[in-house]
This record gives structure tokens, sequence and C-alpha cells, in this order.
């Protein structure tokens, strides 16, 4: 359960994260996919990471403290299109650089827009987690956007395609922000890591 939640820092470089040993999860996923948005969703904060209906809101690496032992982290998305090439390259390394010298990183949170049919760009990113050694899992987002079987079917379509290249599915999460949908599991999943990280 989540009890406290606190903005810390917001860094531009893995180098000027928070110099602390607590474990952290970050979030990631394509611009506007509804990370920041399930952040607060999951701390009962709506108020905690910011959130626009316009994409290219989080532009900097923000740490959340969960009940004063893990952290939730804020990354700004990937393959936001409108944005200049520079300032895509800059968060390209920006998200690249925490994921790979980030020791404290236990878990990715890959979020999906559910409505959408696997995309390169998600696909390839899952692609070099994975031979980079990072664990992460799949959440698919904004499920209150379509119906049960057209989720489903979107759900089981993506995880045929994942099945072409990975040995081992990732775990994966349907949630929405809206009406809650899949908060408990999702941090239920994180706490179960905790705890089997630390007997
Ligand atoms: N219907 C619905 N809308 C959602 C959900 N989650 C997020 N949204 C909306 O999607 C838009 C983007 O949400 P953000 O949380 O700012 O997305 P983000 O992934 O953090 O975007 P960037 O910071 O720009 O990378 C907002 O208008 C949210 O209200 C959801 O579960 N259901
Ligand atoms: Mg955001």
């Amino acid at each position: 359960m989540i009890k406290t939640a606190k903005f810390i820092v917001s860094s531009s470089d893995v180098s000027q994260c928070p110099a602390t040993a607590e474990r952290e999860y970050a979030f990631i996923g394509r611009s506007n996919v509804g990370k920041s948005t399930l952040i607060n969703c999951l701390c009962n904060n709506q108020k905690l990471a910011k959130a626009s209906s316009k994409p290219g809101k989080t532009l900097l690496i923000n740490h959340f403290l969960i009940n004063n032992e893990w952290y939730i982290v804020d990354l700004p998305g990937y393959g936001y299109a409108t944005a200049s090439k520079t300032q895509r390259e800059r968060l390209r390394t920006m998200i690249e650089r925490y994921m790979l010298y980030r020791e404290q990183l236990t878990n990715v949170f890959v979020l999906i827009d559910i409505r959408h049919e696997p995309q390169k760009i998600d696909v390839e990113f899952m692609q070099w987690l994975g031979e980079n050694g990072i664990p992460f899992s799949i959440i698919f987002t904004k499920a209150d956007k379509l119906s049960r079987t057209a989720a489903k079917r979107n759900i089981d379509a993506y995880m045929n395609v994942m099945e072409e290249t990975w040995e081992e599915l990732p775990p994966y999460f349907i949630t929405s922000a809206t009406e809650g949908t899949g908060k408990d599991e999702v941090i239920e999943y994180i706490e179960k890591i905790n705890k089997d990280l630390t007997e």
C-alpha cells in the first residue's frame, strides 16, 4: 500500500539523481501514453507528477519517494514526433544513461497505449532493455478507452508479436488511471519484488 508519496527532485542527468540506496521503479514509454497520470493514480495524488493532454510534458528525471522506502521515477517520453531532433536526441541520451547507469533501478515499466498495435519504437526499446539486461514489465494504459473484449484482443495480438522475439514474455498489467483499474496489481507487484529482494 502506498501511504506516503513525496516529490524529491528533478534531474537532467543520471549523475544528478539522489545519492540514496533505495530501490527504484521507473515508468517509461511514448510521450502522452500516461506515465505521469498513472503515477498520480498509484499515489492517490493528482498533483504529484505533472501531466498534460499535450505530449512532451515531462522533460526531466523525477524522483518520488514512496513510504520512505523506495522510489517511483517519472521519465520523459520517447518518440515525441513534433520535438526537434536535438531535443529528441537529448531526451534519448538522458533516458539511456539513466537506464544503463542507475544501479538502484530495479524494474522498468514500459507503458503501451492499449489501443495501439505494436509500434517499432516500443518493440525496439524493449529489445534494447533486454540486450542490456534491464528487467522490465509492460503496462497497457488507458483501458477505459476500449471494451473488455477489444482490450483482450489487442493484448493477445501484442503478446503474440512479442513471442516472435522473446523466449520468455515479460509480465504485463492493464491499467486505467481514470478508473483505477490495475492500480493494486502494480503496487503489489512492486512490493513483492522489494520483499523478495530483502529476504
Ligand atoms: N482516458 C484516459 N486518459 C488517460 C489515462 N492516463 C492518461 N490519460 C491522459 O493522457 C494524457 C497524457 O497523460 P500524461 O500522464 O501526461 O502522459 P505522459 O506519458 O506522462 O506524457 P509525457 O510526460 O509527455 O511523456 C492526459 O491527457 C491524461 O489525462 C487513462 O488511463 N485513461
Ligand atoms: Mg509525463
